[in-house]
């Protein structure tokens, strides 16, 4: 099936949710029209075809649109061949899906809170959250990979994707704070499984430098800056 199919993917380069659909895409060898979006100015298309988030990654497949990152993963992997994403043994898929779902809920709004904290108070709340969620995480390493390099066993799978996806923004993260939420000694099998995941090919191709993330977390700064300001304008009117 790959190479026939017909592949649109609106996304935002430095979106993690957006990488790892690209990472599953190219993990299953199959090309793609990639479709940068504006998030400051999101297109028509967009709201249209993920009217009730409006947000990226949203998948075309022959003009159908999926939405939600996790749920296209598994869209992928269960619809073409090649490169097994999520583990094919039911318990170990379950698992799977148990740690990416913890790994949605608690960790990812955790770690985004830091980003978007406006007082030292609110963000110090959320690196002690994001720290205590990838603690759960470094345990789920040990059990999912059972020795072995990855959370997929010896490549990488769903997992390593789901998680993956966020290393560049801890870079970017420890670059603006200090923080380092992946460390030698509180995650240590996480702290190597990083470096690995980091120079793998499948993330090489997708995953840009911690900078980009960086300026983009500059960029939405200033933009929640302006939006304040303006508000205590017309309030003071
Ligand atoms: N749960 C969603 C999260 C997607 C998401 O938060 N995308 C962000 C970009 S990183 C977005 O489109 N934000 C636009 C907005 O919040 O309006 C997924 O896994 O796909």
């Amino acid at each position: 099936m790959a190479g026939k199919e017909d592949l649109k993917l609106l996304g935002l380069l430095v979106s993690p949710f957006v990488i790892r659909v690209r990472m599953a895409l190219s993990m299953k060898g199959l090309n793609y029209e990639y479709v940068e979006e504006d998030l400051f100015n999101k297109s028509e298309l967009l709201i249209k075809l993920n009217p009730v988030h409006k947000k990226v990654p949203v998948l075309i497949h022959n003009g159908k649109p999926i939405c939600e990152s996790l749920v296209i993963l598994q869209y992928v992997d269960e619809l073409f061949a090649g490169r097994a994403i999520l583990p094919t043994d039911p318990y170990e898929r379950a698992t799977a899906r148990f740690w990416a779902a913890y790994i949605e809920d608690k960790l990812c709004p955790a770690w985004i809170g830091i980003l978007k904290a406006k007082a030292e108070e609110e963000r110090a709340e959320k690196v002690k959250e994001t720290l205590a969620a990838i603690e759960h995480v470094e345990v789920a390493f040990a059990k999912c990979s059972n020795g072995n390099a990855f959370f997929g066993g010896d490549s990488i799978g769903y997992l390593d994707i789901v998680l993956g996806s966020f290393l560049f923004w801890f870079e970017a993260l420890r670059r603006m704070y200090g923080l380092e939420i992946i460390n030698t000694s509180k995650t240590p099998l996480l702290a190597a499984w990083a470096e690995r995941f980091g120079g793998s090919v499948e993330a090489k191709e997708v995953v840009p430098e911690a900078d980009k993330a960086v300026q983009y977390a500059n960029k939405l700064h200033a933009a929640a800056a302006a939006a304040a300001a303006a508000v205590k304008l017309v309030s003071s009117e």
